[in-house]
């Protein structure tokens, strides 16, 4: 039986990818850190998954700014594939804490190579490690490719530039089998609630319900390229199976504003959006309602508006990848586009926000704290 250790476990990416492992017979070990309240959400039902009477997924305490810990997790584990999927994420968050995200995002993968190095596992344990489309910031050719060059916009690129590099040196230098997945954003129901996508599906699904009234966003115009996580956790598993390492971009090759996800949200709720004013002043104003996903609103009712908090020091405007190195070298195409996707997510957050608003009848609910996001 092939073992899997997965830093990043608890988050969206590190959950499909133990769910397909577990799926092709892997025992799969991931790393989670210790919080004060529960971070397992996304993986409490694999919690007891037995094959033979044995545990197939395990969890480790850890922490990538620890390299003795991770050390010796890899030692004890000895995996066949490690996916370093770690990461503080949060591209606006970054700019408040550099040296943090420095630490974690950019030495993170260093000590796990190393430690992979130092136990003599170079020839058995293949590296995945989980770089990104903020590697291309400003961009400096359309659409991005893996010979783009890069230049990265916030400490986090910063930091994941750095292992990118790092992960092509060990390659390189000792042979290993170590791959970097430039992966273009993807989303999903289990997407972070402070990252564009989800922040739009769940908002509008309150809104729609009648429990928040207004999504306030940063930049409406930025342009990404949007897949759906199931897919792109399939690439990473592809990647660490060929005869030879390589990186690769992973992408759809399709490119949407945030201004058209918010249309493409509101209209799966059976709502259309007309925008008025300019740049800070902008507001989406509903137009059209229809049926009962949305009889907590009104027409005319204002549902988005642009507040500067959210903007960045300095932003990424666009990214649109070129996918065609891995449907050539790997037979991968996304399955999921991101109409099917935003339609996935916003139905999943309608269903909790309908559960929300019938124990909120009842004097049952939790506080609903829109600001968080
Ligand atoms: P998430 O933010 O959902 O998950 C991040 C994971 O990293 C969580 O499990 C988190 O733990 C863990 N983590 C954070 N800090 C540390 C630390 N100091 N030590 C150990 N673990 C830590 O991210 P995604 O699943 O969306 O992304 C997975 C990886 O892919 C990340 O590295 C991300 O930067 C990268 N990426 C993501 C893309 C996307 O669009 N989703 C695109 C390209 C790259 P906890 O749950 O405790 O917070
Ligand atoms: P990104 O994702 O920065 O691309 O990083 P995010 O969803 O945070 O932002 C996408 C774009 O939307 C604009 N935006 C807003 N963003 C957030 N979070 N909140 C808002 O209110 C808002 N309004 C507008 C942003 O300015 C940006 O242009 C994600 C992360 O998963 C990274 O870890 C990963 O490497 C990249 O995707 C690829």
């Amino acid at each position: 039986m092939k073992k899997a250790l997965i830093t990043g476990i608890t988050g969206q990416d590190g959950s499909y990818l133990a769910e397909l492992l577990l799926r092709k017979g892997y025992e799969v070990h991931g790393i989670q850190r210790r919080a004060s309240c529960s971070n397992t959400s996304r993986l409490d039902h694999l919690c007891n998954e037995y094959r033979d009477g044995a545990q197939v997924f395990r969890l480790h305490y850890g922490d990538l700014s620890d390299g003795p810990n991770l050390t010796r997790i890899i030692g004890e584990v000895e995996p066949d594939e490690l996916y370093n999927l770690g990461a503080m994420s949060h591209v606006a968050v970054s700019f408040d804490c550099p040296e943090y995200t420095a630490d974690v995002d950019g030495i993170g993968a260093l000590r796990l190579l190393e430690a992979i190095r130092v136990l003599g596992l170079a020839e058995k344990t293949r590296f995945y490690q989980a770089s990104t489309s903020e590697l291309f910031g400003l961009v400096q050719e359309t659409p991005q490719r893996e010979t783009t060059p890069f230049y990265p916009r916030s400490p986090y690129a910063v930091a994941k530039l750095y292992a990118y590099w790092i992960t092509v040196n060990y390659r390189e230098a000792y042979g290993m089998y170590a791959c970097n997945g430039i992966l273009f954003n993807h989303e999903s129901p289990r997407r972070g609630e402070t990252f564009v996508t989800r922040k739009i599906t769940q908002t509008l699904a309150y809104i729609a319900q009648g429990m928040e009234s207004i999504c306030y966003l940063g930049n409406l115009d930025a342009l990404r390229d949007w897949g759906h996580a199931r897919d792109y956790v399939e690439m990473q598993w592809l990647m660490l199976q060929q005869d030879k390492p390589q990186d690769f971009v992973i992408a759809t090759g399709r490119q949407y504003s945030v201004r058209q996800f918010v249309e493409i949200t509101a209209a799966a709720l059976g709502m259309t959006i007309v925008w008025s004013g300019e740049g800070v002043d902008e507001q989406g104003v509903i137009a059209a309602i229809h049926g009962d996903k949305c009889d907590g609103v009104q027409i005319g009712q204002t549902i988005v508006a642009v507040d500067p908090r959210y903007f960045r020091p300095t932003e990424v405007e666009t990214l649109l990848g070129d996918p065609g190195k891995a449907h050539a070298a790997l037979g991968w195409r996304p399955r999921t586009d991101v109409e099917a996707m935003a339609r996935e997510m916003v139905g999943h957050d309608l269903q909790n926000a309908r559960r929300k608003r019938l124990l909120r009848s009842r004097g049952l609910d939790e506080e609903l704290d829109g600001s968080k996001r």
